[in-house]
């Protein structure tokens, strides 16, 4: 079996201060709870659960400017940055259940300090690429590839409880997947430095194989390095995953977004993978949370070898009559 070495190293983060909506800290539970880890081992993957990060109360958190709850997000990635990185040193490919896409700070952060230069693939209805200055919202889940970027350090101000990040990303290694819902300041920085995107439109034109085809080369032209896969469950459709807290219509169809992470699967390049902004409390209903869940589930499946066609372990034998 093509897969057997694969390890999973699974890190809950229950956080949900970079954007206003409760429920997206149920996320890693709820994830759990629809057998992820059981099924990860069926299909041969070893897999070493870390639990649930506990984060620390901030009691003052004033916006800072435009920007809302830094001291808390900032906090909490700091946590997550060394948590990631522990599981990396381990010798897993890391996964981290969200919480919410501010997550994903922390996440890549401590990626690249275990293992250096990284591609990040960025599966989102949402570009998630305001500064602190151009955040219509002021929440932090629809800012953290700037934090992450070289490029747009200059447009950075101070904040609390930030001065830990290193930018660790070149605008060349990130390619975006499913973009349906880009503020215009976003687009502008896009265009600007050039990041590789296939939004919906091109989804649409090319296809998802081709899609997948062009991102994978673009990432290794020259060095295969490391991939991360930083995956917003409202990249698909919300008529499959409605429990999330900004769900876009017009989103990846169940089997588009089962693709991109069997793709990559394939590289052997997959190093961490974010699943985020599942929310329980969303989603109008109990059959909506499922679906939401159990798509979830089978995404990070596609991440760890699951094949459609079935698959098999390599020491398999017919019995024999
Ligand atoms: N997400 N562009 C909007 C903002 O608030 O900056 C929406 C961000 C959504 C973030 O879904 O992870
Ligand atoms: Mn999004
Ligand atoms: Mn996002
Ligand atoms: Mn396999």
């Amino acid at each position: 079996h093509r897969h057997h070495h694969l390890s999973a190293g699974i890190i809950g983060a229950p956080f949900s201060k970079g954007q206003p909506r409760d429920g997206v800290d149920r996320g890693p539970d709820a994830i759990r709870a629809a057998g992820l880890l059981l099924k990860l081992q069926q299909q041969g993957c070893a897999v070493k659960d870390y639990g649930n990060l506990e984060f620390e109360d901030v009691f003052e958190d004033a916006p800072v400017g435009r920007v809302k709850r830094a001291r808390a997000v900032g906090g909490a990635n700091q946590r997550l940055s060394e948590a990631v990185r522990a599981v990396k040193r381990d010798g897993h490919t890391s996964v981290m259940l969200g919480g919410d896409h501010s997550l994903a700070i922390g996440s890549i952060h401590g990626h690249a300090a275990a293992v250096g230069e990284l591609g990040v693939v960025w599966v989102d209805a949402h570009a998630d690429i305001n500064t602190p200055l151009t955040t219509p919202t002021g929440n932090i889940h629809g800012q953290p590839m700037s934090y992450l970027l070289r490029e747009l350090q200059s447009k950075i101000p101070v904040l609390p409880n930030f001065s830990w990040i290193k930018a660790c990303v070149s605008a060349k290694d990130v390619v975006y997947i499913g973009l349906r819902d880009v503020d215009p300041e976003e687009h502008f920085i896009l265009k600007t430095l050039g990041v590789k995107m296939f939004s919906m439109s091109q989804v649409d034109q090319l296809g998802v194989a081709k899609v997948m085809e062009e991102t994978c080369d673009y990432l290794s032209a020259k060095v295969k390095k490391p991939i991360h896969l930083s995956y917003d469950i409202d990249a698909i459709d919300p008529s499959v995953t409605p429990a999330t807290g900004t769900p876009v219509v017009g989103g990846l169809t169940y089997r588009e977004g089962v693709y991109i992470t069997e793709h990559l699967c394939q590289t052997g390049l997959l190093s961490a993978v974010d699943l985020v902004e599942v929310n329980p409390l969303r989603g109008h209903g109990e059959d909506g949370v499922t679906s939401t869940v159990d798509t979830a589930v089978a995404l990070l499946l596609g991440c760890f070898g699951r094949l459609r066609e079935g698959n098999h372990s390599s020491n398999y034998r017919l019995p024999e009559p």
